[in-house]
């Protein structure tokens, strides 16, 4: 597949994406949404696949949304038009996915890199909620995935002054999931996605559902439906090949079946 905005590549059953818009720091506008929407789709529905690394440059991640594309907008255009809400396709994936964080993430590029399951991020990285420099806020997500990420305090003084959060910083508050030195970012993601890949396709769908669920449900409605999901896994050949692998000491062959 060929785009204007990402470099995508395919190892083995890793699907690889690279924000590419060096000119703008890979600030986010429409194409890149056109664009990561369809690779998305795509990768959603190749049963080839089984995780995805979205990933930047060194110099950044993405440095938000694109201002430039931005700046005219009426309230009628962003309004009506609902704007960029088609990055509700993107958190839509039932499949696991990584964002590997590279310098700065800034804006919608914190808030895209939030909607991962989780981020792999380097020493380089830098994440912030700048928007309220430009007298606007967050429109992504970040005054909700923040919150749930770092905590209140955290998000809120991010959020109401802007500042960066380092990479060491974003590990300790519980951001990123873990810090590599920068040259190996992307090696060590695939090498996570790699490992995900491996593992059975409807327990890493039926993981991410119930894990997403803790954010969205009671105690006993999550613990109920993580239970439900438990129980239907039981369905899958999958399961029945995973359990004897272990009593045979040997590797499981996954099928998603
Ligand atoms: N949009 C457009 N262009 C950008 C952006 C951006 N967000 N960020 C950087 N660029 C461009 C610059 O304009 C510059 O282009 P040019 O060379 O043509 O002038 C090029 O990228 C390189 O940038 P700099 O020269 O500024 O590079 P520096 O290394 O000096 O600084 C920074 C790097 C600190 C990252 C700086 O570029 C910066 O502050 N960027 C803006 C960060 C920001 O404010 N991000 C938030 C944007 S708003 C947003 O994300 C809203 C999300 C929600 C949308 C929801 C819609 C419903």
């Amino acid at each position: 597949m060929n785009f204007e905005t990402l470099l995508v590549e395919t190892h083995d059953a890793v699907t690889l994406v690279r924000l590419n818009r060096p000119q703008a720091l890979n600030a986010l506008n429409s194409a890149v949404l056109a664009d990561l929407i369809t690779v998305f789709a795509a990768y959603e529905t190749d049963p080839a696949q089984r995780c995805l690394v979205l990933t930047g440059s060194d110099k950044a991640f993405a440095a938000g949304a694109d201002i430039k594309e931005m700046s005219q907008q009426s309230f009628a255009a962003m309004y009506g038009g609902n704007f960029f809400a088609g990055y509700d396709r993107i958190t839509a994936c039932r499949k696991p996915w990584i964002a590997a964080v590279s310098g700065f993430a800034l804006g919608g590029g914190c808030e895209l890199a939030m909607m991962a399951d989780f981020i792999i991020a380097s020493e380089t990285a830098k994440f912030g909620q700048p928007e309220i420099k430009l007298a606007v806020m967050p429109g992504m997500g970040g005054s909700q995935r923040l919150v749930r990420a770092i905590g209140k305090a955290k998000a809120m003084e991010m959020c109401l002054t802007g500042r960066m959060m380092d990479a060491a910083e974003a590990e300790r508050a519980g951001l990123v999931a873990r810090l590599v030195p920068m040259a190996e970012l992307v090696d060590e993601a695939l090498k996570t996605a790699a490992a995900i890949a491996a593992m059975a396709p409807l327990a890493a769908i039926a993981t991410k559902e119930a894990v997403d669920a803790a954010f969205e449900s009671t105690l006993t409605a999550g613990i109920r439906l993580e239970r439900r999901l438990f129980h239907a896994l039981f369905g899958s050949e999958d399961q029945k090949e995973g359990m004897a692998a272990f009593v045979e000491k040997r590797a499981g062959a996954f099928k998603g079946q």
